[in-house]
């Protein structure tokens, strides 16, 4: 670089110095033409009408910035399967809509809402059957609440396999959601007294049904129909889901048609041969609804590789199901020496944080890791304290350990197992 304005802004780096910037992070040499003072091509001409697009869609240059599938995984029936948020290159918490990740156990249903209904019936006083115009007509609330599967990292148990943090942590998604409280809904068919159990039904061809306990719908449950300020994606459940927040994804029902109340839980598949864990006694974990505090560090990440030495800015996200989180600790030598890192408000119940540390690399070996404490004390296990409780297996669900990113000499980020 050999330009004035380059040299310039090397001097002010040399002298600003702070946050420890070295000049060194100047940006790869622009073509001459497009780079100022010269006229870039982009400003010869106008550009793109106004509705050009009348859905805005990223600039093309964002091309690498999608949902992923997990290459190595089978689809088990047509339209099965999930594909994973790009976590390494998102910014701040919340997840936009298009990139929120899937998991669909019989393919995205495509439902006109003027036909949708969904009927509440059972241990009620009066059975009711909704339109989604009759649901949005009650007072609405918007939440943001993030969205993980249990599923989610359980690639990791065994051996460190993923090449990203999005395919390690991606079946996660925070969302501000919009809709009516299910609490509401239950006031209006009115509960009868042996009222403790739901079961909430979905109107795909898994017809996916779970059964949540009563003290949850009466507590922060949500009927949306709502995402990130506009209807809900087809994918996320178009028009209707159930949201329980801070519990394991599979319960928030998509495309919600029935609730029917009842005594006891049903035991459907969902939650007797799946989404169980399997004990080294031999015995499942039933039921394992809440999903236990988690962080993961998404700069720099597997996949990610550090150019130069010098100022980094560590980030990460970090939820917990049950409430707010309290600390964020990160390490960069493996777990040795922690050090607190900055939360980023606000603190929402049940929703992601950001959380950031400092950081100098100085070219050496780092690994990094971080570590979230919530608002009930609840500390991130690692790896090996989850394995003494619960064993390798053969179920993977709710693995919330610490994850481990390896900075090689090179600047390389690799994923490690410590
Ligand atoms: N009706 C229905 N609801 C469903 C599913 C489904 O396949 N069908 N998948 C569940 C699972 S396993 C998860 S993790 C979440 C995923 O929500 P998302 O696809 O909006 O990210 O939806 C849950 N709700
Ligand atoms: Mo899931």
């Amino acid at each position: 670089m050999s330009e004035p304005f380059a040299s310039t802004r090397r001097k002010f780096l040399a002298r600003t110095g702070a946050l420890g910037i070295t000049a060194g992070t100047a940006s790869p040499p622009l073509a001459q033409t497009a780079q100022p003072p010269n006229v870039p091509e982009w400003m010869r001409a106008p550009g793109e009408p106004v509705l050009w697009r009348k859905y805005g869609l990223p600039s093309e240059f964002e091309q690498n910035v999608v949902r992923r599938f997990n290459p190595t995984r089978r689809m088990k029936v047509p339209g099965e399967g999930p594909s994973y948020t790009p976590l390494q290159d998102l910014h701040g918490t919340i997840t936009p809509s298009g990139l929120v990740f899937e998991r669909h156990h019989s393919g995205i249903p495509n439902i006109d809402p003027a036909q949708h209904r969904l009927m509440v019936h059972g241990l009620v006083k009066q059975p009711m059957v909704f339109s989604i115009e009759d649901l949005a007509r009650f007072p609405s609330v918007s939440r943001i609440y993030f969205l993980e599967c249990s599923g989610n990292t359980n690639t990791e148990y065994r051996a460190p396999v993923a090449k990203s943090v999005q395919e390690s942590h991606g079946l996660f998604s925070n969302c501000e959601w919009t809709g009516v409280m299910l609490s509401t809904i239950l006031e209006q068919v009115g509960l009868q007294p042996d009222a403790h159990w739901i079961l909430a039904e979905g109107a795909d061809a898994a017809a996916m049904t779970r059964s949540v306990p009563i003290a949850k719908c009466l507590d922060d449950a949500m009927l949306v129909y709502t995402q990130n300020g506009e209807a809900l994606r087809p994918e996320q459940g178009y028009p209707l889901r159930l949201l329980l927040p801070g519990w394991e994804g599979n319960m928030s029902i998509k495309w919600l048609r029935r609730i029917k109340v009842a005594s006891e839980p049903f035991m459907t598949r969902e939650e007797t041969s799946k989404y169980t864990d399997l004990m080294p006694d031999g015995r499942s974990r039933q039921f394992s609804f809440l999903m236990e505090a988690k962080s993961v560090i998404t700069f720099p990440s597997a996949g990610h590789k550090l150019k130069e030495r010098g100022f980094y800015e560590i980030s990460g996200l970090a939820w917990s199901g049950s409430g707010r989180i309290s600390r964020v600790h990160v390490s960069i030598d493996g777990g040795r020496n922690w050090r607190e890192a900055q939360i980023q408000e606000p603190i929402l119940s049940r929703a992601a944080v950001r959380f950031s540390l400092p950081w100098r690399w100085e070219g050496g070996e780092a690994i990094l890791q971080s570590r979230v404490i919530d608002e009930t004390g609840y500390v991130q296990p690692t790896r090996q304290q989850i394995i003494s409780v619960r064993g390798t297996g053969p179920w993977f669900y709710h693995n919330n350990a610490i994850q481990s990113w390896k900075v090689s000499p090179s600047g390389e980020i690799t994923n490690v197992h410590t």
